[in-house]
């Protein structure tokens, strides 16, 4: 059958069709530095596709005098877009979204060259930027402030929310687009500007965000310097924008080592930082469970994405008395995916980012099995006809115990720890005994577990789910999680107040001066 199946479409030809339309150069380096005119004085970075490992594209790096540049023109760009009404600001978000609409296709495509993704994968993520831009034009109507009495007569007190200033975002390369879509369209409806450092593993879809966004603003009449890219490495870029005082917060989504970095340096200049950190999510699955959905639902949680969601299903905790059937049908659908080219429709497993991430995988393994864990099925590399220099791997399942180094760190790749359970209380436990605390799920049937699993004894992740898996949250909820994952909070719900200045204001319109407290001094 899969061999009848026609052949992917090569990357160099998705490329070729999709670059002049997304405004990438094939040939010449692309420069990956905007504020609000195109440069970047750095070394050139060559781009490798994880499809087959061939040369996707070059781009001329930011070099420490661009990203001052930048970082000027986001700042002189915010003194007058704070000043454009909030609904106005939404305006232009929803041209951005619109624009979006139109390359969606594309976009998805050149995520899927450039991150791996299977082509539903990467449409789905431009799908989460329109989505957060639709978000954001609503909120641009509705920053609401509150009004708060005042415990003295002929005063009143109100809470309001101002601009903030330049956000500077650092995103990873597993979600190379939307990530930064949730942080900059809100910052852009609250008033801020923005200064981009992507993941050096994806630098072109990162210039072909700011292209639209540069065209959108041009057409709306603004100075698209309030989207400025700045693409480097974390020394060279990202240290200078953590610790830059005219960056009055970071948010940043990657590894718990890079959040500890920027969290050390922001907090010494009193900044502020929104960190967006690793997961080591698991779901619990009970014996009431629908195994049926429980299976579906484990399966695109833990193979998705090749594992490399920062919501990835990690762990899974089975009661014992169904740990069997449900390994079972998980090992058999296991032996079925299909892995290959993410650019072939059917696939759904692509590769994963690069050797290092191929490397992590493999001495992860190696050292559960040291530890006595049991593999029960993948865990090797994969290759086929075509695949040329890709990192493919077989998804693998591991009976493991949870308080193993291995299991208590997350690897960025498809491995999928099982352990079971005897009573619920062991089994929240279990869950919540990890240093990460992002997101989580149980499957049961029966409302008692449930409740509690989400009770404030239940889940101390920032997601918690019933009869639906850790990963692929809407864009409506706040996303983030506790504990090693960060604590910040982004996209929906009210994360938009940390884009912003809260001020708290008191007014006396009387003609006495009465003091807070009863407090008299002189007259
Ligand atoms: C991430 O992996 O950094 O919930 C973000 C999800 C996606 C976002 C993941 N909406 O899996």
């Amino acid at each position: 059958m899969a061999s009848k199946s026609p052949a992917a479409p090569t990357v160099a030809s998705v490329a070729k069709s999709i670059f002049p339309k997304l405004g990438l150069s094939l040939k010449a380096a692309n420069p990956g530095a905007f504020w609000g005119e195109w440069g970047g004085a750095g070394e050139i970075l060559e781009k490798r596709s994880p499809i087959d490992g061939s040369l996707l594209g070059r781009v001329k790096q930011a070099a420490p005098g661009d990203y001052d540049r930048a970082v000027a023109a986001a700042q002189k760009a915010f003194l007058v877009w704070r000043d454009l009404p909030a609904p106005k600001r939404g305006e232009v978000i929803r041209c951005y979204g619109n624009a979006l609409r139109d390359l969606k296709t594309e976009l998805g495509q050149l995520v899927s060259l450039e991150a791996g993704k299977i082509l539903a994968e990467g449409e789905g993520e431009v799908q989460e930027m329109i989505d957060i831009c639709d978000y954001a034009v609503g909120l641009s109507r509705q920053l609401f402030g509150l009004t708060i009495a005042s415990e003295r007569p002929g005063h009143h007190m109100r809470e309001t929310w101002h601009p903030l200033g330049v956000v500077g975002i650092i995103s990873a390369f597993n979600f190379p687009v939307a990530v930064w879509a949730w942080n900059s369209a809100l910052a852009a409806v609250c008033g801020d500007s923005t200064i981009w450092k992507p993941s050096e593993k994806t630098p072109l879809t990162a210039i072909a965000c700011i292209k639209i966004a540069e065209k959108v603003c041009r057409e709306c009449g603004v100075d698209p310097a309030i989207f400025a890219l700045v693409i480097g490495d974390g020394p060279a870029i990202g240290e200078l924008m953590t610790s830059d005082r005219r960056v009055p917060l970071i948010s940043a989504t990657g590894s718990t080592r890079m959040g500890k970095r920027v969290g050390e340096v922001v907090a010494k200049r009193f900044g502020r930082s929104l960190l967006e950190l690793g997961g080591n999510n698991a779901i619990i699955v009970a014996p009431s469970a629908d195994l049926k959905l429980a299976k579906r639902a484990i399966l695109f949680g833990a193979v998705g994405t090749a594992g490399q969601r920062c919501t990835t299903t990690r762990r899974i905790i089975v009661h014992e008395s169904i740990k069997d059937e449900l390994v079972e049908s998980l090992v058999t659908a296991y032996r079925q995916l299909p892995i290959g080219s993410p650019l072939k429709s059917g696939t759904l497993v692509g590769p994963l980012i690069d050797a290092m991430s191929l490397q992590g995988m493999m001495s992860a393994i190696a050292e559960a099995k040291k530890s006595g864990g049991k593999v029960l099925v993948g865990g090797e590399r994969f290759t086929a006809k075509g695949l040329g220099e890709g990192y493919y791997v077989a998804p693998c399942i591991i009976e493991a115990k949870n308080d193993w180094p291995v299991v208590q760190h997350e690897t960025f790749a498809p491995i999928l720890y099982v352990m079971t359970y005897r009573d619920f209380a062991e089994a929240l436990e279990m869950q919540n005994d990890v240093p990460q605390g992002l997101s989580s799920a149980i499957f049961t049937t029966d409302l008692r577990e449930a409740e509690q699993f989400l009770s404030s004894r239940g889940s101390d992740c920032g997601i918690a789910n019933v009869n639906i898996g850790t990963s692929g949250a809407e864009i409506g909820g706040a996303f983030g999680g506790e504990k090693e994952t960060g604590g910040g909070r982004e996209s929906g719900s009210d994360s938009w107040r940390a884009y912003m200045r809260r001020q708290t204001v008191t007014v006396n319109y009387s003609n006495a001066l009465p003091l807070a407290q009863g407090i008299k001094f002189g007259d």
